[in-house]
């Protein structure tokens, strides 16, 4: 393309959804109820993309054909979820390779005080901060690359991404103020939606339920089996009171409030609700009650993803199909950037 002018970017619309997911393990009840959920909902009244970011699954070592099949499987289970993958796009990050090239740029905006506070980094580095890749250090300027390529102007996310969106929003406003260029980039916002923004571990209440923990009891995946979903709901860590009558009661008691709220999220109803059903009674039967609900919820979901399994062909193109598209939209915004950047590029 030698043209510039050709390349403008089309004006975006005035609410344009982008949000990603690693392939880093099974997806679980976190991921679900705190992001997929929701992106399922947005796709009513809203241009979409959902992403599937291998690139950032890099950023911790994976063994490839892992990768791979991760990939597949989440990709999988979106659209087991809900995902309209006609309507909106979805692919995985590495086919569009505009991601990387805008990274780059923000990895010269962003300053390494706004990432050194970055408590994820933190967690995920551990003790061991001088041997994290340097990936890890910059996955949130990455991230901030993946929404604003498609110039996106919501982020649905869990409460544990906020801090790197606002990030992002940084990154947009330093870019736009740096280059003389109002409104050149949005300033993202972050829709954190529903009762279960940040779901628990079922084995420790102060810790984030997530795919890549060592004990596969801290979590449900949407791949368990109706068994396996009673026996990890049965085992979860508890105390020995009986649930509290109101949402005060919870102080102090991080396991019930986090099983109380997944019934909740599960059931559509707000805390206060499912209170007046279960408060005041014994964990043994709210278990059963909860096992019942979650298995109702989510049986349909993992039946659906393998059959979409029995076809990785076919999931493959639908992934390249959705690259193609996203790349249609991100490749004029990202020859205006380096129009911008004073970058020759004819
Ligand atoms: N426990 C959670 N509760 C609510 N929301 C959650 N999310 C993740 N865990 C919870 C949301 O799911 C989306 C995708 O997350 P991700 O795969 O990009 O990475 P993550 O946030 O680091 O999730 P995990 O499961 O903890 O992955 P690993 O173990 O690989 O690090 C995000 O919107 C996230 O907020």
């Amino acid at each position: 393309m030698t043209d510039t002018a050709a390349q403008t970017a089309a004006p975006t619309p005035s609410k344009r959804v982008f949000s990603g997911i690693q392939p880093t393990g099974n997806l679980t009840l976190g991921n679900y109820l705190g992001a997929i959920r929701n992106w399922v909902t947005l796709q009513d009244n809203s241009e979409c993309l959902y992403c599937v970011v291998d690139m950032h699954a890099l950023t911790l070592f994976q063994e490839p054909a892992a990768l791979k099949e991760a990939t597949r499987q989440v990709a999988a289970a979106l659209i087991a979820c809900g995902i309209d993958a006609e309507k909106h796009i979805l692919f995985n990050q590495s086919l569009n390779q505009d991601h990387a090239e805008l990274a780059w740029y923000f990895n010269c905006v962003a300053r390494m005080g706004w990432l050194n506070r970055m408590t994820q980094f933190k967690d995920k580095a551990g003790k061991n901060r001088e041997n994290a890749s340097t990936g890890l250090f910059v996955y949130p300027n990455l991230m901030a690359a993946d929404i604003l390529a498609y110039r996106a102007t919501h982020v649905p996310v869990g409460e544990d991404q906020k801090q790197h969106l606002e990030l992002a929003r940084d990154i947009a406003i330093k870019f736009n103020n740096d280059w003389e260029k109002p409104d050149f980039f949005p300033v993202v916002e972050p829709l954190i939606l529903g009762e279960a923004t940040r779901v628990m571990s079922l084995r420790d209440g102060s810790a984030k339920m997530s795919k890549s923990d060592p004990s596969d009891m801290s979590r449900i995946n949407l791949t368990d089996d109706t068994d396996m979903i009673a026996k990890k709901i049965r085992k979860a860590k508890t105390d020995p009171e009986d649930l509290p009558r109101d949402a005060d009661g919870f102080e102090g008691r991080p396991e019930a409030r986090n099983l109380v709220t997944i019934y909740a999220a599960l059931g559509n109803e707000s805390i206060s609700d499912a209170l007046r059903d279960v408060g005041g009674g014994q964990f043994g039967a709210f278990k059963q009650k909860l096992a019942d609900r979650a298995i109702a919820h989510l049986s349909p979901i993992t039946e659906e993803m393998n059959r979409l399994l029995e076809d990785r062909a076919e999931i493959d193109r639908l992934l390249f199909r959705g690259g193609e598209r996203a790349k249609a939209l991100s490749a004029p915004i990202l020859a205006e950037t380096r129009e911008v950047l004073g970058l020759v590029h004819h």
